[in-house]
C-alpha cells in the first residue's frame, strides 16, 4: 500500500484541460495532492464530494487518472458528468494555483503559513448559488450553482474562499462592520491575485504586470452576465458604494468591501484625474491628480503584508490606510512611488488624513 504522488489530467469547466496532482495506491487514484500541505483532515490538500450535504464526505477516487468532462453538473441523472468530477477538477486546479501563488510569490504556505493542509468539498447542498470557507474545518465548500451561477469553482472564487482562511489565521478581521468589509475585500483581492497568477501559467515568483485581470469576481460562473462583484466600480451592482462613508459599517460585508476593492484596483492599475476627484481634493491635495498603477505584484505584496502582519480583528478603513501605507513604506521606502500610490488610492475612496 505504497502511496505515489502522480499527475492526472483534469477536464475543467472554465480552464480547459489542466494537470492535477493526485495519488495512486493499490490501483486507485485519489484527489489528494501529496505535494501541497501536511496534516489537516486528509494528510494533504484534497477534494471531497459533499454529495448534496453539508459535510465533507469522501475524497474523490477513480480507476484512471483522467477526470471530469468539462461540463456543468446536473444533479440527478445527467448522462454526462454524472459522477460530478468536473466540479472536483475545478476545485483542485483552483486550490493548487491558490496555494502556489501564496507560496511562490509570498513565501506563505497554505492557510496558516505553516503548510497545514486544507480541503474543498464540492456539490455542497443542492442547486447552491454560493461557496464558503469554514474555519471549524479549515476547509471550503463549493456549490454547483442554481439560478444565477454555474459551478462556483472559478479561480477567483476559490482564491476568495482560501483568502478567508488566510485572514482567519492572521488578522482575523471580524466579519461585520468595516472590518467585515475589509475581510471580504481581502478575499476578493486574493481572488484577483490568484487569477492573474493562474492565467500567466501558474509558475514564477511574482504576479504578472500587466495582470490580465478582469477585476470582477466570478465573471466566468455567471449565467446572466452579472458577476458577483465589480472591483473596479463596485456600485455597478446597485448596492455597493464606491467610496467610504460613515454609514458603510451598516452594510452587508459583501457591499462594504466595495470601496476597498476599488482602492486596490486604483493602486494596481492607476486612476485618472477625474476618478475620485471629489475626495482627493479634500485629502492630500499635494498628491498627483492622475495616478500610475504600481501593478498587481507590488500591490498584493503590500496588501498581504498589511493583512497578515499589521491588521487586527477590529481594523477599520482608517486603520487599514495607515497600515497599508506602513507596509508600502517598509517594502519600498518611506517616500516611494508605492507609498504615494497607497495614499492616492485611499484618498480616491474618501479615506485620508
Ligand atoms: N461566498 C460568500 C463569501 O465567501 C459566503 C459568505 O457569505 N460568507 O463571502
Ligand atoms: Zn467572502
Amino acid at each position: 500500500n505504497m502511496v505515489q504522488n502522480v499527475v492526472g489530467t483534469g477536464h475543467s469547466q472554465y480552464n480547459g484541460t489542466v494537470p492535477i496532482n493526485t495519488t495512486l495506491s493499490g490501483g486507485v487514484y485519489k484527489m489528494i495532492d501529496g505535494s501541497r500541505g501536511t496534516g489537516g483532515s486528509f494528510g494533504a490538500m484534497a477534494i471531497t464530494n459533499a454529495n448534496h450535504g453539508t459535510s465533507a464526505g469522501q475524497v474523490y477516487s477513480n480507476a484512471t487518472n483522467t477526470w471530469g468532462d468539462g461540463k456543468q453538473y446536473i444533479a440527478g441523472g445527467s448522462t454526462t458528468n454524472a459522477n460530478g468530477q468536473t466540479a472536483a477538477v475545478n476545485a483542485l486546479w483552483g486550490l493548487m494555483n491558490t496555494y502556489d501563488m501564496h507560496k511562490n510569490v509570498l513565501g506563505w504556505q497554505s492557510l496558516d503559513g505553516n503548510n497545514t493542509a486544507t480541503h474543498i468539498a464540492v456539490h455542497v447542498n443542492t442547486a447552491y448559488d454560493n461557496a464558503y470557507y469554514s474555519d471549524s474545518c479549515k476547509c471550503m465548500f463549493i456549490g454547483d450553482g442554481g439560478s444565477y451561477f454555474n459551478n462556483l469553482g472559478s479561480i477567483d472564487v476559490i482564491g476568495h474562499e482560501m483568502g478567508h482562511g488566510i485572514t482567519a489565521a492572521t488578522s482575523n478581521l471580524t466579519y461585520r462592520g468595516e472590518s467585515g468589509g475589509l475581510n471580504e475585500s481581502s478575499s476578493d483581492i486574493a481572488g484577483e491575485a490568484v487569477e492573474a497568477y493562474a492565467r500567466a501559467g501558474g509558475t514564477g515568483t511574482s504576479l504578472p504586470v500587466p495582470s490580465g485581470n478582469d477585476w470582477m469576481m466570478g465573471k466566468e460562473i455567471s449565467k446572466n452576465g452579472q458577476p458577483l462583484r465589480w472591483m473596479y466600480k463596485p456600485s455597478k451592482d446597485g448596492k455597493s458604494p464606491d467610496a467610504w462613508k460613515s454609514t458603510l459599517k451598516r452594510l452587508d460585508v459583501h457591499y462594504s468591501s466595495g470601496p476597498n476593492n476599488r482602492m486596490f484596483y486604483f493602486l494596481a492599475m492607476g486612476s485618472s484625474a477625474t476618478t475620485g476627484s471629489e475626495y482627493y481634493s479634500q485629502y492630500l491635495t499635494q498628491l498627483p491628480k492622475a495616478m500610475t498603477g504600481i501593478g498587481i505584484d507590488n500591490a498584493y505584496r503590500i496588501w498581504f503584508r498589511a493583512n497578515s502582519t499589521k491588521f487586527t480583528s477590529s481594523t477599520n478603513y482608517a486603520d487599514a490606510r495607515l497600515k497599508v501605507l506602513a507596509a508600502a513604506q517598509e517594502l519600498y521606502g518611506a517616500n516611494s512611488a508605492e507609498a504615494k500610490a497607497v495614499q492616492r488610492a485611499y484618498a480616491a475612496i474618501n479615506v485620508g488624513a
